[in-house]
């Protein structure tokens, strides 16, 4: 039975890709746009983060495109970060 469970162990360290770990076990872009179209949508962003609303999809599509582009998405991410670094310093 512990033969079992190291090899299960063994293979699931092999499965996730090496990049992944960069990204503090966090998605990339390219995990998140799941049919690859260089554009996530809301689906696809609700597929990881089901709290997202259509509301605050569409703030952060800023050409209103349906679908976050990169740079869209790294505003986003930019933003949160702003948000998270204020909300520490007000906690101080
Ligand atoms: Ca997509």
């Amino acid at each position: 039975m512990k033969k079992i469970v190291a090899i299960a162990a063994l293979a699931a360290a092999f499965a996730a890709p090496a990049a992944l770990a960069d990204h503090h076990g966090k998605k990339t872009f390219a995990d998140i746009d799941a049919d690859a179209n260089g554009a996530i949508t809301l689906t696809e962003l609700q597929a990881l983060k089901p709290e997202v609303t259509a509301e605050k999809f569409a703030k952060y599509d800023t050409d209103a495109s349906g679908g976050l582009t990169e740079a869209e998405m790294e505003a986003w991410k930019a933003k949160k970060a702003a948000k998270a670094a204020q909300d520490g310093a007000k906690a101080e």
